[in-house]
């Protein structure tokens, strides 16, 4: 039976809840489509444990599809990340206490990788339904960054893994409670996204269309 991983994490930074978690723990024990069985993980908010449990889970599950989930408390929209880099500079430390600055994530490994999820086709399809999002083209250089990079590189050496990609999602509203001005999305609208995400990637293996023209770049 092919597997959907999804994976949030544990809170950080003194909150006391993390979205991505939240909305993962949903998931548990839904299927996609005839066959697609769904597993769920929380990882660690720290650096170098949070890579071991993911390629754990890999091994274990040897997913078809992996979309990991972070919290990016301030953004608006459903950030779906574009590009991972070979970097940790962590502003503030772990929930370890680490605070890696300046550093590699894999020693000679290559600078970035790229997202191999359907980008356009999912931004089309959530905003259709009227939910916020957009391209993000940096996942920042903290344990989101770090994750979303051990991932691709994995998926560099692993074929089966088909689609792998990581989602920046802003504060739940009970948390932007203690952040005034902030923007947050409900818990509903992040499980309806997450839901036409997986449904895209899945629809993107019935057929291969390469119309999706239109612009989600930045000019600085
Ligand atoms: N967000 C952090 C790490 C864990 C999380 O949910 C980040 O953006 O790096």
């Amino acid at each position: 039976m092919p597997t959907i991983l999804l994976t949030g994490f544990e809170p950080f930074d003194r909150e006391t809840i993390n979205p991505s978690w939240e909305l993962v723990q949903q998931f548990t024990g839904r299927s996609f489509g005839n066959d697609y069985q769904v597993q769920v993980a929380q990882l660690a908010c720290e650096f170098g444990n949070a890579i071991d449990q993911l390629v754990d889970l890999l091994d274990h599950h040897q997913p078809e599809i992996v979309v990991c989930i972070g919290q990016a408390g301030g953004r608006a929209d459903f950030s779906i990340e574009r590009v991972a880099i070979n970097l940790d500079d962590a502003r503030i430390p772990d929930n370890a206490g680490a605070q890696p600055i300046d550093q590699s994530i894999v020693t000679d490994g290559p600078a970035a990788y790229f997202s191999s999820l359907p980008l356009k086709k999912i931004i089309s399809k959530l905003r259709d339904h009227g939910i916020p999002t957009n391209i993000s083209h940096t996942a920042g250089t903290y344990v989101c960054n770090h994750v979303f990079y051990g991932l691709m590189h994995y998926a560099n050496t692993h074929p089966q893994l088909r689609h792998a990609g990581f989602v920046h999602i802003p504060y739940l509203p009970a948390q932007a409670c203690h952040h005034p001005g902030a923007a947050s999305m409900s818990l509903e609208s992040l499980e309806k996204a997450l839901v036409l995400l997986v449904e895209t990637i899945l629809d993107e293996d019935a057929f291969a269309d390469t119309s999706m023209q239109f612009s989600t770049g930045t000019i600085c």
